[in-house]
């Protein structure tokens, strides 16, 4: 099942499939986050500065209801999208705010986040008014970076 759901989310992410497997704010036509600055096996220093991407779709801050918008979550250190720990599929609800899952309901487009030397993963979920994802939801790969 966990495999499944990735696949839904890599297809998401490709604008190639328009499969109902989220929210229901509508996500823009193609829509994609990605990592700007950051590249998958990258090895950097802390603290790290972390440039959000996005293409179809606008920022707008947390609670902005306008169509074709939403604000970026970082997923750092957590299993890839897809299904929550209680196995419900995440792209129904609401994001959490942990450690784990990093809210920019003001509309920024970057961080610099301290992270201790060692691996760490990363993925980028764009959140609509409510910190639901999109349907499809917009989220990008998942990218290791090493921190010396
Ligand atoms: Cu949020």
């Amino acid at each position: 099942m966990k495999k499944f759901i990735a696949g839904v989310a890599t297809v998401a992410l490709l604008g190639i499939g328009q499969i109902a497997y989220a929210g229901e704010t509508p996500a823009g036509e193609g829509a994609a986050v990605y990592f700007a600055n950051l590249e998958d096996g990258a090895t950097v220093s802390s603290p790290v500065k972390v440039v959000f991407g996005l293409s179809g779709m606008g920022v707008a801050p947390a609670g902005t209801e306008k169509e074709n918008t939403g604000h970026h979550h970082l997923f750092v250190n957590r299993a890839p999208f897809g299904e929550g720990e209680d196995g419900a599929d995440e792209a129904d609800y609401n994001i959490p705010a942990d450690e784990n899952h990093i809210h920019f309901g003001g509309g920024q487009t970057e961080i610099s986040v301290d992270l201790p030397p060692g691996s760490h993963t990363l993925q980028l979920v764009l959140g609509d008014k409510d910190h639901i994802p999109h349907d499809p939801p917009i989220v990008s790969e998942v990218i290791t970076i090493t921190v010396q």
